[in-house]
């Protein structure tokens, strides 16, 4: 495939040209007292305590508004798209279509059939795996993540290694848990045919320069696929800007429902890859002899799909986009700054993740405690929190520790949550003395 069109300068649509490609603006003011009523779950008591929910790198939890628009799409709405000539299944649709306009919108797409709905970031990068690879990857080539990756953006690669007799390299981090670019560079070589990247690393919370990455990637002819599972949530992620050629994220890390999910793809790069799986809706016709297959999108999206979840997660980015990245991530930058204040204070504590940019995620070791200890104990204090490898093995290798307790942070989240936090800290390191 001709990839001479990566050195050209990133193309952004103007967005006059392409009023549908318009973004939501915010339409309320943060206020955080606020945005917890809109979470039902918040007000659960767990153990006997008010609900600190501090596991939003696991899964976030849904507004009211996601569930509503859930529960109103089943009860007036439902039926299978793309397939039925009757009412409801024309209004079901236009609701899943007009959802892939809205996630066009949220991530800056040029076009709306660039976005594919897949199960989540775990799919979306198997789909690119198993097509954009299994077309372009041959033995000897090199595929280039980073020390910080998600299994799933590990293992799907090592698939295609093992398919094709291509080599996984990866580039190093420092003891900040930051990318180093210079050595990512010197990764970059003839043999490269994919970089597969985090945008934001879910166990340390660093974001990757994303937009350097992709020049220095597109330098060299290569394409980049961006595991923006961690990103989507807490920063404005704009596809065109950063001119990234991939870009995955999940629906259920977004405030919306589980089982859906995001894989944007610049046209060209889609329109030339072979399907991903067979079955209704990918076809144009089919024969006993011979199959053609249906355009993009479509062609990408086999069977019947998550319908509901779309809805949902459309309303989920409406809900986000109403309250406004910039103020969200500005919120949340305020916090993790108390949070690592806070907790690097207790004298037992160790950081892991100390990157200059980073998003509200705070992985740590406690003299003494195993991660798993800690984690029982927060949660007998109603605390949430993820103790374990976070599905990053190889990372904490790197780092010399089997395991890390991780408090990850959402827009909900406040500095009362930070202070169960710290004193559930306190009590368990009481409780090993
Ligand atoms: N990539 C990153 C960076 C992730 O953090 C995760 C999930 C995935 C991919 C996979 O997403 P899925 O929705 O397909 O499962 N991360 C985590 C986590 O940190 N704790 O639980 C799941």
């Amino acid at each position: 495939m001709d990839l001479t069109y990566l050195q050209r300068k990133p193309h952004r649509m103007s967005l006059s040209q392409n009023t549908t490609a318009e973004r939501r603006s915010p339409s309320r003011p943060f206020d955080v007292k606020r945005i917890r009523e809109d979470f039902p779950i918040l007000k659960q008591q767990v153990r006997g305590k008010l609900l600190v929910y501090l596991d939003n790198a696991a899964s976030a939890q849904k507004p009211q508004v996601v569930i509503d628009t859930l529960s109103r799409f089943y009860s007036t709405s439902y039926a299978n798209i793309h397939r039925g000539i009757h009412w409801l299944s024309e209004r079901a649709t236009e609701a899943y279509e007009s959802a892939r306009a809205n996630i066009q919108r949220f991530l800056g797409a040029a076009e709306a059939s660039e976005i594919l709905f897949v199960r989540g970031t775990t799919e979306a990068i198997n789909l690119v795996a198993q097509t954009y690879g299994r077309t372009h990857v041959h033995a000897g080539d090199e595929i280039l993540i980073s020390t910080m990756e998600h299994h799933s953006n590990i293992v799907p690669w090592q698939m295609l290694c093992e398919a094709t007799g291509a080599v996984l390299r990866v580039a190093p981090i420092n003891d900040d848990g930051e990318l180093l670019l210079d050595e990512f560079e010197k990764l970059l070589t003839p043999r490269t045919k994919l970089v597969a990247i985090a945008h934001v690393s879910n166990v340390l919370g660093t974001i990757n320069p994303i937009r350097r990455i992709v020049e220095l990637a597109h330098r060299h002819n290569v394409p980049v696929l961006v595991d923006g599972a961690q990103a989507v949530p807490h920063l404005a992620v704009d596809v065109q800007a950063m001119d990234c050629d991939f870009y995955a994220f999940s629906g259920h890390k977004l405030f919306g429902p589980t089982g859906i999910g995001v894989l944007y793809g610049k046209a060209a790069l889609l329109e030339a890859m072979p399907p991903y799986q067979g079955g209704g809706h990918m076809i144009q016709s089919v024969t006993f002899e011979k199959t053609t297959y249906n355009k993009v999108p479509d062609r990408f999206e086999a069977g019947t799909p998550n319908i509901a979840g779309v809805v949902g997660l459309g309303a989920a980015i409406d809900y986000m986009s109403d309250i406004g990245l910039e103020a969200i991530t500005a919120y949340e930058r305020e916090l993790l700054t108390y949070a690592t204040d806070r907790v690097s204070k207790i004298a037992e504590v160790r950081l892991i993740g100390t990157a200059k940019d980073k998003t509200g995620v705070l992985s740590f070791i406690v003299d003494g405690i195993h991660p798993h200890d800690l984690g029982t104990i927060l949660d007998n204090e109603g605390i949430a929190i993820r103790a374990g490898h976070h599905c990053a093995q190889p990372l904490m290798s790197r780092f010399g520790v089997p395991a890390t307790a991780r408090a990850s942070l959402a827009f909900y989240n406040t500095q009362e949550d930070i202070e169960a936090l710290a004193a559930a800290i306190h009590k368990s390191i009481e409780f090993f003395r």
